[in-house]
């Protein structure tokens, strides 16, 4: 009986313990930011640094504290990298860092990072062809046109485009 009551108890202590972690594992509010050019970032502890989502977790240390490296962010990467801080791509197995989105590189590798609304059209920087590299989804940067190499189908890159 003594045998039994000492095994429950350490089961309920180890829920309680899992109870504990579990509850700690949501993030405090106000850490997370859109950036003023719109981008989802991380806010540093001393809220005025805000970096982009792809350097929390680069095992670099950003905020002057290192807070973007912090066991709790970091621990059980990518799981333990807050939503904010993640974009889904069209194939749930992959997923890229929020400010890969929108970026004019295909990141998710089937573009679901570039397609929608969200994303502007090509900007001035860019030229508007379908790529023949799948590193670019509906634009590529202009410095590589008249390069010499192909990077739209319809060669357009090469003979329309100017850099
Ligand atoms: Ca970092
Ligand atoms: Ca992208």
């Amino acid at each position: 009986c003594v045998c039994i009551s000492a095994g429950a108890l350490l089961i309920l202590a180890a829920i309680v313990a899992l109870a504990v972690a579990l509850g700690l594992r949501p993030w405090a509010p106000g850490w997370y930011h859109k950036t003023s050019n719109n981008r989802t970032g991380f806010l540093c502890d001393d809220r005025a640094a805000c970096i982009p989502a792809s350097q929390v977790c680069d095992r670099a240390s950003n905020c002057r504290n290192g807070e973007d490296e912090q066991e709790m962010l970091c621990g059980d990467w990518p799981h333990s990298l807050p939503g904010y801080l993640v974009f889904r791509c069209s194939n749930s197995k992959y997923w890229i860092y929020a400010d890969k989105r929108c970026n004019g590189m295909n990141d998710c590798g089937d573009c679901s990072d570039e397609m929608g609304t969200a994303c502007p059209l090509c900007g001035s920087d860019w030229w508007s062809c379908s790529p023949v590299l799948y590193e670019y989804c509906s634009c590529i940067p202009r410095r590589l046109c008249r390069d010499g190499i192909q990077h739209c189908q319809d060669w357009s890159d090469e003979y329309v485009c100017t850099p």
